[in-house]
């Protein structure tokens, strides 16, 4: 696999389907996994640690709350780690972007918006950081932003 998508539990599971539709769309093979920082620390230490020997080149991960699976993730490997924040029920996920966003100097987490945005932009951003190794799938993003552009020129006047 290609890409891993981990999330701190199958609640996070329909933001985090936004990831990986983008990435059936770039046909990126990826996995799925739900790793919690907190409830399972030790398989976090492990997937994390395994990842790069198993082939995977990225990591989004996606978590709400105290949302710390992202910066953890990151500080047990040096693959580049994509967080999506979690719109969490407390707080409307404030709290999920903010426990990603903030790492400290010296561990990086490429933070994304809250909720399926996030998630999608997550897809769409391992795609074109793989693609920087990949002269099709560049071709295939610039496809994708191609096709983007020309439905917002096509259809210029708001109320139809
Ligand atoms: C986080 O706590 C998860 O990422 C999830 O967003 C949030 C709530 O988890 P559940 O209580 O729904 O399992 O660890």
């Amino acid at each position: 696999m290609t890409v891993g998508i981990i999330m701190g539990s199958q609640s996070d599971w329909p933001t985090m389907t936004h990831a990986a539709a983008m990435l059936d769309h770039f046909a990126i093979p990826y996995e799925t996994r739900i790793v919690s920082a907190h409830r399972t620390p030790q398989l976090l230490a492990d997937y994390a640690q395994q990842a790069a020997e198993r082939g995977i080149k990225v990591i989004i991960a996606g978590a709400g709350g105290a949302a710390h699976l992202p910066g953890m993730t990151a500080a047990h490997t040096s693959l580049p780690v994509l967080g999506v924040p979690v719109q969490s029920k407390a707080l409307k996920g404030m709290d999920s972007l903010l426990s990603i966003a903030q790492m400290p100097k010296g561990v990086a987490v490429g933070t994304l918006a809250i909720g399926d945005a996030g998630a999608a932009n997550a897809g769409l951003l391992a795609a074109q950081i793989l693609a920087t190794a990949d002269p099709d799938l560049m071709t295939k993003v610039d496809a994708f932003r191609q096709v983007q552009t020309e439905a917002v020129l096509a259809q210029p006047n708001p109320q139809g």
